[in-house]
């Protein structure tokens, strides 16, 4: 293989433009448009009161030192589960809230592998406790209908009043504590409720997220669950929110039982792993606190709904979750699985067909171009710019691309924008009909409530009022969907700005609609003046001409900006409970919110539903509920058709409409990184249609991280190159490099497109995951626990990226060699050999060179690569049979339409090989005509003497082996499959 050094000698000649190698294209510089000459929002109306959080308060009371905690009385245990009266027992604590003094808990064998522990308060009804009860419309609780006996069940709950009322949660195969509240109290107020666990040592806990960290949590650390506008702030709350997490604990076999292993490192001991999982089903703002011995949970009101999955595998878990609790995830159509170009700054369809038109010379596959706000008039929904994005030469634009095969998504933002009302050139349709139909957020005073965010001073639709009060919004919203698709032939939607952001605190455009359109209180990226010139770490080595011209602007700039710093002796707003009421803005419990005070950036927590529910109890699911609204809304559009929604915020269960993009990451490496976390994380919440911001959105790219990182993204569902507005282009025909890494990639991801869209099958179907970690796929090697530089797409494949800037090569580990897996390279078909369990390997990996592995024992099926996924469905198919040690391997291929919601015909083909033969076995009414093209046996030790197809001797012609790679490849098998390679069982043998 070249070396990295000669590789880079060879394809950076001279140092050009915007990078270090011979830069095609100039960038295009975006301009602003909008918001010039127009009175800008005060800056201080997005600075709220000065809150310190309770983790990081000195004086912060703690609730377990202070609370009585509760006695359980009157327990009835029947054959499937118990019921009790809890009492508060001592003197009400008050300490972020009033105490509740009588509480239910119902614990139920919902199902063999889940139990539920459900604990509210027992006097509900009166009007003011309505937010303890999560309504089911918004989410779901699972079924308990088919309850199983306790003595059956592999998990065993026990109670205790000594000294509080406590309760725990024990595996009784293993006689393993998974979750007990013994030694800590109950706390449950209006406004706080607390319950606190012991763990083991070193536990390994992975999701609760959305959250910047490594796969593995660690126990240090608190996560706190509020939808913040913010980037990827690492360890900050961020845009979603999901209350589950995995916890897998490793035993080795000794003294005759299974026998916990804390530091599981020798790598001669037999492990095994138990996961279980835990799911609390609440919507409020919430903290959980992980320490070296325990987690803490806290809530800022609801209930205490906690679901405890069995496992023990996490596969198991995260199928179970889905199909309980929050819903398998949405089938994608077939061509979203191909490549997405986005960006913030293409300014007119011009620049959109250029970009377009690159991609076609550079012959690099373009499925999706996508354009962000600069799209809209004023940055209002569903209203394009008349000038730069005219309608008119949009039809024009998109039947070009249309007949391609190739997409178009536009994104949709949040808030509606509302019109100066002395303005008739101001005049904004959709606004208007809103209003005619209720659907937006109110202030408490049932006037509208009026933020600011893009355009100006806007409204929020009302997805709650609309669930739980059969208000407007949603069909609102549907409405303005089907008006909007009649001038543009959009193909899926992009939603933005759903935690749901609003750049002011509180309803300030309230009197103020007449100053409309007005800019935001705060510099937009890409202004003048507001340079961004941050590049990937160790920029300067990747290339040190254009590092010194970006340091020399970077002073230009430094001198001219003002340090208007003044410091001041910071003074704390902290609030008390009152008797009898709840304080919604300012709750006496101060989460670590990114931006503080909750009421800062978002909309304000007393703002008001129809129905009377305030935003306080709804907070986390204004993201959840706009993708549901526009998963009705895209039903009613493409009739029949599965809606491609793209979503910022999410809570559990928004993988059953829709998927989600990692958010405002920045081009550097570290972002790169924790994409793969991130993903995983994302598997476990049930939305495995994920990507990231490929190639960074904040800051400047350059080829060699956008290199690295067009590879890494080829594996993950969701594929797309985004951007922020005032960063250099960065699309992947910019640099040499980056074109014949992207193809490179590319090219792979084509041949696996049909084994990624079975798994998108498969995890709609019985919720199975589509990106897997290590750990996961191989739960009997604990030193795999952290493993979150690789990952594993479905079971077959595993990707090992390079994620180092400069470097040329790779650590990876082979998982399972210890128990006889078998990897081979993707790229020589030959088998990795001489390898130790967990031991890590330093792999080739120069700049250009995505090292990628198939495991032993898979039948996987590919197709031909074409510049479309629609071209590449017409293409003639072709077999990977990678045999394991044994001889053996299995498969599946799971074929429809590609589009349709109900498929009227589909075809599922099972494959399995095992000593000397290889089945395919289709089942189904789809037809795919294409044929099989080749079929490559790998792991093959002997050389075949002859080979037969259904019975008939192969000509000698077809097939050669070789002895060196243990490689059988079957090629020219087209006229013998002319009827499609899936039109019939077919049978393949070996002598
Ligand atoms: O706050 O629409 O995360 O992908 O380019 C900026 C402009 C608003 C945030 C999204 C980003 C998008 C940007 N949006």
């Amino acid at each position: 293989m070249v070396s990295l050094l000669l590789y880079m000698a060879i394809l950076a000649p001279g140092i050009s433009g915007n990078d270090g190698q011979s830069t095609v294209l100039k960038p295009t510089s975006p301009t602003i448009h909008n918001h010039e000459s127009v009175f800008t929002v005060p800056p201080d109306a997005d600075i709220g009161m000065n809150i310190l959080p309770n983790i990081n308060d000195p004086e912060a009371v703690d609730p377990q030192k202070v609370c009585p905690g509760y006695i359980a009385l009157g327990v009835k245990s029947t054959t499937t589960g118990l019921t009790a009266n809890l009492a508060l027992a001592g003197p009400a604590c008050n300490v972020y809230g009033n105490d509740i003094d009588y509480l239910t808990l119902v614990v139920g064998f919902q199902a063999d592998d889940r139990i539920n522990i459900q604990i509210q308060p027992r006097y509900l009804g009166r009007e003011n406790e309505t937010w303890f009860v999560l309504p089911e419309a918004l989410v779901p609780r699972p079924d308990d209908s088919s309850r199983v006996t306790e003595s059956s069940h592999p998990l065993e709950v026990s109670w205790s009043n000594e000294p509080s009322f406590s309760f725990t949660v024990t595996r009784k195969e293993t006689k393993n504590v998974l979750f007990t509240t013994k030694g800590s109290v109950l706390v449950y107020e209006d406004q706080f409720i607390e319950f606190v666990s012991s763990l083991p040592d070193n536990y390994n806990l992975y999701g609760l997220g959305e959250v910047m960290h490594g796969f593995r949590l660690g126990n240090n650390l608190t996560r706190t669950l509020y939808a913040a506008d913010v980037g990827d702030v690492i360890d900050a709350n961020i845009y979603g929110n999901h209350p589950i997490y995995l916890d897998t604990r490793y035993f080795t076999n000794e003294k005759g039982g299974l026998v916990y292993a804390a530091n599981a490192t020798d790598k001669t001991a037999k492990y095994v792993s138990y996961t279980h999982g835990v799911f609390l089903r609440n919507v409020h703002a919430q903290e959980i606190i992980l320490q070296p011995s325990s987690i803490t949970w806290r809530t800022l009101g609801g209930s205490i709904d906690l679901y405890f999955y069995n496992g023990p595998s996490a596969e198991g878990i995260t199928k179970s979750y889905q199909r309980s609790a929050v819903g398998l995830p949405a089938m994608q159509q077939y061509w979203t699985l191909g490549f997405h170009q986005c960006r913030w700054g293409y300014e007119n369809w011009t620049v959109l067909n250029d970009v377009v038109d690159n991609f076609a010379k550079f012959e690099i596959p373009l499925e999706t171009i996508w354009t962000d706000i600069d799209y809209m008039k004023g940055y209002r929904d569903f209203e394009n710019d008349p000038e730069r994005f005219s309608y008119e030469e949009g039809a024009r634009f998109l039947s070009k691309i249309h007949g391609n095969n190739q997409h178009y998504v536009p994104i949709v933002d949040s808030a509606i924008y509302a019109p100066n009302p002395e303005d008739a050139a101001d005049a904004y349709p959709s606004f208007d009909r809103g209003v005619e139909a209720n659907a937006f957020v109110m202030n408490p005073d049932g006037s509208p409530y009026i933020g600011a965010v893009w355009p100006g001073y806007t409204v929020f639709p009302d997805w709650v009022g609309a669930v739980l009060n059969g208000s407007g919004a949603i069909d609102w919203w549907a409405d303005e969907f089907i008006r909007w698709s009649k001038k543009i032939a959009f193909d899926g939607i992009w939603i933005d700005m759903s935690e749901v952001a609003s750049f002011c605190v509180g309803s300030c455009g309230s009197g103020n609609l007449t100053l409309n359109p007005v800019h935001p209180p705060f510099q937009l990226p890409g202004e003048p003046g507001n340079l961004v010139l941050i590049y990937p770490e160790n920029f300067n080595k990747t290339n040190a001409t254009e590092a010194a011209s970006a340091a020399s602007a970077l002073a230009a700039q430094t001198q001219t900006a003002t340090t208007g710093v003044t410091s001041t002796t910071t003074a704390y707003y902290r609030t008390t409970p009152t008797p009898g009421a709840r304080n919604i803005n300012w709750p006496p419990y101060a989460i670590n919110n990114y931006h503080g005070d909750l009421g800062v950036h978002a909309l304000s927590p007393n703002a008001t539903h129809h129905g009377g529910a305030v935003e306080y109890d709804f907070h986390n699911l204004f993201g959840h509920q706009i993708l549901n609204a526009t998963y009705q809304a895209l039903l009613k559009v493409f009739s029949g058709k599965r809606p491609f929604i793209i979503g910022r915020s999410t809570f559990a269960g928004s993988g059953k409409w829709a998927g989600h993009w990692g958010g405002d990451n920045e081009s550097l490496w570290v972002f790169m990184f924790l994409s793969i976390p991130q993903a995983l994380s994302f598997s476990i919440f049930g939305i495995p249609m994920f990507g990231v911001d490929t190639c960074g959105f904040g800051g400047n790219s350059n080829y060699e991280l956008c290199s690295r990182w067009m590879q890494l993204s080829a594996f993950f569902p969701f594929y797309r190159n985004h951007n922020s507005i005032g960063s250099i282009s960065q699309e992947p025909y910019l640099w040499d490099s980056v074109i014949t890494a992207t193809k490179k990639a590319m090219h792979i991801r084509f041949l696996l497109l049909p084994y990624m869209y079975t798994l998108f099958a498969l995890a709609n179907k019985d919720g199975s995951t589509v990106m897997r970690a290590l750990s996961w796929e191989f739960p009997n090697e604990p030193w795999l626990a952290n493993a979150d530089r690789q990952f594993l797409l479905g079971g077959a494949v595993m990707v090992t990226p390079c994620l180092v800037q400069g470097a040329s090569t790779v650590d990876g580990v082979f998982p399972g060699v210890g128990n006889g897996t078998v990897w081979y390279d993707w790229y020589n078909s030959t088998a990795v050999t001489g390898v130790q369990p967990g031991q890590n390997i330093t792999i080739d990996a120069p700049l250009g060179h995505i090292p990628v592995y198939l495991r032993g024992g898979n039948v996987i099926p590919v197709q031909e690569p074409a510049m479309t996924t629609a071209d590449s469905r017409n293409n003639p198919w072709g077999l990977l049979v990678v045999l394991d040690k044994g001889g053996a391997a299995a498969g599946i291929l799971y074929l429809d339409d590609g589009e349709s919601l109900t498929p009227n015909a589909t075809t599922w083909v099972n494959f399995s090989a095992t000593i000397g033969s290889l089945t395919a076995r289709p089942h189904g009414n789809y037809m795919d005509k294409n044929p099989l093209a080749y079929a490559t046996v790998l792991g093959l030790s002997h050389a075949p003497s002859k080979i037969l197809l259904n019975g008939e001797v192969l000509d000698a012609s077809l097939w050669k082996y070789s002895k060196e790679k243990n490689l059988l490849s079957l090629g020219g098998l087209n006229t013998r499959f002319s009827k499609g390679a899936w039109s019939s069982s077919w049978n393949l043998s070996w002598e």
